[in-house]
């Protein structure tokens, strides 16, 4: 695209007087940086209209990926990037004495997810754009996003993350395309004029539904697909009458009501409360989409529906968006008057649902008398949907009532979404190859027997446009000094960089563009923490969310045990090593909160400690997220994914560390064994037990991590060490806790159900392993070449080309100019 700087300059001066009333000189960063948006967008709004224009006249198949969470993090410097006119827009910049990485660094981070399934969302944005394919977002525009994380007295605190506080420049409301929402009421049975009967609902409560539209920019070329959010805003507005008469807070009562709906990301913790609007939260949006999809559809297509599931395929991100397969039916057959078994059966070649995890809070449950009275037709429409489904299963497997109830979609007084969205879909995914066996094997096995034609794996991908483009500026370009840019959109060919695995020159480049990586993350901890660290020393590095089965714990026990023997003998030969921890702990999640505190505390006393000579640092960054994280995945050394086998499902972490030249320290889990099978295992650190003995323990009920405790060298001093005051944890006594649930169990559950114990030996040995291979300079940068030529696989395009293929069917479009 060219671009006239004259006219750009024009219209950033104009954008900051329009909205801001300023000059550039008088300007904060932030308005600058909205101005800039603005002015950006403009070179976006022409191909966005010609995409629609373009899929409507083709009459294309198109995607649409419901999804609770999207991810995005920062929008300015990818969609510069994605329109290739950052570099102009640096030099306008520059000539107005403005440096465009202060901007970039006013811009909120749009953290409307909780970890990987919301990133994996904004991922797959990208990818499907830069593919030309026809596929968009659905979800929800919350006000507050994942909250923002404050370190006191070393707790989490949590804090209200009010991303649009400064405007939301990449957004676009659009209230020509509005719709209700009900909730409540009664259903009504009426007849048509030929005597047939149909369901009419009355005395609901009705939400109005404000989209937000938001560009998803394809990298080079002229494909603008849209993410569509929704707000709730009270149709009412508030009741003027009751503010005459100065009842103010009554009189928006009912507005802040309907606004709840779209206030707050629920974190995925395991409190109960909150769960009413947390259902009220998916309904609101899948409904929504829906009516919005259906009068996309009739606009291009009329009123006949035959056509339907050739024109459109819809994704479950999860279970969160499952009740969208009721609504389907509900529109089909109360609002176009279709009948059950045609509905029926567009649904099950519309929908796809893809399974995140295995752990079984996540299979989302909701109690009938929650759901019944917010959503009476809906729960009728399950019902008969199990009904059928039942008789089904009577005529399969007759007799087998263990089995029949097993997978009833309604029992135990609740409705289970993950078994509605598998009947109600053609295709149910796995995140990765193992995760995908799993679900096959063992916790989908009964679904899988029904319909093995419906189970396939999709192993995960990440954006390398947003992860190593923009995130690792100085990577990219000698990348693309040495075999081309065509890896920007075609990650394989990475591959040719092998060629260089035994060139001094290239590896000494290499070592300094991490080198250089590594002291701006010094400098970065340095201001944000006041902790010194030496870019010389290895950075390994545990980024993710806090959460037990992650095994953040382990990584400390670790640490507590080199300290120990450093302390026992100084002049112990290790490799200084800097540890380093990003991670925010669902609000309601106290353990996890604990070993937040944990890694806080062990921080203080190690860092504090000159008998060491420094040798170990330990720091905590404070409010994880995707801005932070691009400063971070480029300068790791080592990345750390010690989860306990068979429970991550994939990791998205692991590949952003793998495609900037970071060695993985894992387990045989989740997309860690696809990353060693690329790799080769001389070129990753791999420890602990496999998923299949994860599996036999728990099966058999054999663990006992005492004997651990008691028999492993130096285990029994760092577990006593959790609770005899060494490390301060402000007579709260959660060290104790983490403690007991380690070798006794807590609340009646498992001691150590995450295998820390038993995984620590192999661990410590991976780790010493680690830190000697770190003392060969050169063949460190070796394997960490290595591992950027092999991460071709885990781009987000060859994992969306799969679910093009594969499950949705859908095709490149190339878009036309539609300017008369
Ligand atoms: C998460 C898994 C990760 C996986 C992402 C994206 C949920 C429910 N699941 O392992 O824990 O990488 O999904 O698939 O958040």
């Amino acid at each position: 695209m060219t671009i006239n700087k004259n006219e750009l300059k024009k219209s950033i001066t104009r954008e900051l007087r329009a909205n801001f009333g300023k000059t550039i000189e008088e300007a904060h960063e932030y308005e600058l940086y909205y101005a800039v948006s603005r002015a950006a967008l403009e070179y976006v709004v022409e191909k966005w209209y010609n995409t629609k224009k373009t899929y409507a006249k083709k009459q294309a198949k198109q995607t649409y990926y419901l999804s609770a969470e999207f991810l995005m993090g920062r929008f300015m410097g990818n969609n510069l990037i994605n329109l290739r006119i950052n570099d102009v827009i640096r030099e306008t910049l520059d000539e107005f004495g403005v440096d465009i990485n202060k901007l970039e660094d006013s811009e909120m981070d749009a953290g409307l997810g909780n970890g990987g399934l919301g990133r994996l969302a904004a991922c797959f944005l990208d990818s499907l754009a830069t593919l030309k394919l026809p596929g968009h977002g659905y979800g929800l525009r919350y006000k507050y996003g994942m909250f923002e994380q404050k370190i006191e007295n070393g707790f989490q605190v949590e804090y209200p993350d009010d991303w649009t506080k400064y405007g939301d420049p990449w957004s676009i409301k659009r209230v020509d395309r509005m719709f209700e929402v009900k909730f409540g009421g009664q259903i009504e049975v009426h007849k048509d004029e030929y005597g047939k009967e149909y369901y009419k609902m009355i005395n609901t409560e009705t939400v109005l539904a404000v989209p937000y539209d938001v560009p998803v920019i394809g990298y080079g070329n002229d494909t603008v697909n849209t993410l569509r959010l929704w707000e709730a805003r009270s149709p009412e507005g508030f009741d003027l009458k009751l503010f005459n008469d100065q009842t103010y807070l009554q009189a928006s009562a009912k507005a802040v009501e309907a606004e709840d709906i779209s206030r707050v990301l629920y974190p995925n913790d395991t409190k109960k409360d909150g769960k009413q609007l947390r259902l009220k939260q998916q309904y609101f949006f899948t409904s929504a989409s829906l009516q919005d999809i259906v009068r996309r559809y009739k606009s291009i297509y009329g009123n006949d529906f035959s056509r339907f599931a050739d024109k459109i395929a819809i994704q479950l991100n999860d279970t969160h968006p499952v009740v969208a397969i009721p609504e389907l039916m509900r529109i089909f057959l109360d609002i176009e008057k279709l009948g059950w078994d045609e509905s029926w059966n567009i649904c099950k070649k519309v929908f796809a649902y893809t399974n995140h995890t295995i752990l079984s809070e996540a299979l989302e449950k909701w109690d009938i008398p929650l759901f019944q009275p917010l959503l009476p037709r809906i729960y009728q429409i399950i019902e008969e949907i199990n009904r059928r489904f039942i008789t089904e299963l009577q005529q399969k497997y007759p007799g087998d009532w263990h089995r029949i109830n097993k997978m009833s979609i309604i029992g135990n007084g609740q409705i289970r979404m993950a078994w509605l969205a598998i009947v109600g879909s053609h295709k149910v995914n796995g995140v990765a190859e193992l995760h995908t066996e799993i679900l096959k094997n063992s916790e989908l096995k009964e679904w899988n027997e029904l319909y093995p034609e419906k189970f396939l794996n999709k192993t995960n991908g990440i954006t390398q446009r947003r992860w190593l483009l923009k995130a690792n500026p100085e990577l990219a370009s000698l990348i693309t000094e040495l075999i081309g840019d065509k890896w920007i959109t075609d990650l394989y060919e990475l591959k040719k960089l092998e060629k260089y695995l035994d060139d001094d020159n290239i590896l000494n480049r290499v070592s300094e563009i991490k080198f250089n990586n590594k002291q701006r993350l010094a400098n970065y901890i340095k201001e944000t923490t006041g902790i010194v660290v030496d870019p010389h020393s290895i950075f390994d590095i545990q980024v993710k969310r806090l959460h037990e089965y992650k095994r953040q714990l382990l990584n400390v026990l670790h640490i507590m045990d080199l300290y120990n023997k450093l302390k026992d003998n100084p002049y112990l030969d290790v490799e200084p090593r800097t540890f380093i921890f990003g991670a925010k702990a669902a609000a309601g999640y106290r353990r996890a909160k604990g070993i937040i505190k944990l890694i806080n505390s062990i921080a203080e006393v190690i860092n504090n400690d000159s008998s060491i000579n420094g040798k170990i640092k330990v720091v905590f960054l404070e409010n994880y997220r995707v801005s932070l994280a691009e400063k971070i995945f480029p300068a790791a050394d080592v990345s750390e994914q010690i989860s306990t086998a068979s429970k991550e499902a994939s990791g998205t972490g692991n590949m952003k560390f793998m495609l900037n030249g970071a060695l993985t320290l894992g387990t045989m889990d989740g997309a860690n064994v696809e990353i060693v099978e690329e790799v080769g295992d001389d070129n990753a650190f791999i420890f602990g037990l496999s998923a299949q003995e994860v599996e036999a323990y728990e099966a058999n009920n054999e663990y006992n991590p005492y004997e651990e405790y008691v028999n492993v060298e130096g285990l029994k001093k760092v577990i006593d060490q959790l609770a005899d005051g060494t490390y301060d944890d402000n007579h709260t006594g959660i060290f104790k806790e983490l403690q007991n649930s380690l070798l006794y169990g807590v609340d009646g559950s498992r001691p150590d159900v995450y295998f820390l114990l038993k995984d620590f030996a192999s661990y410590r040995e991976a780790q010493d392993k680690l830190q000697n291979a770190f003392k060969d300079k050169r063949e460190w940068t070796r394997k960490a070449l290595k591992n950027i030529a092999n991460a071709g696989k885990f781009s987000s395009d060859r994992t969306i080309a799969e679910y093009a293929k594969e499950i949705w069917n859908i095709e490149p479009i190339e878009v036309n100019d539609y300017i008369d």
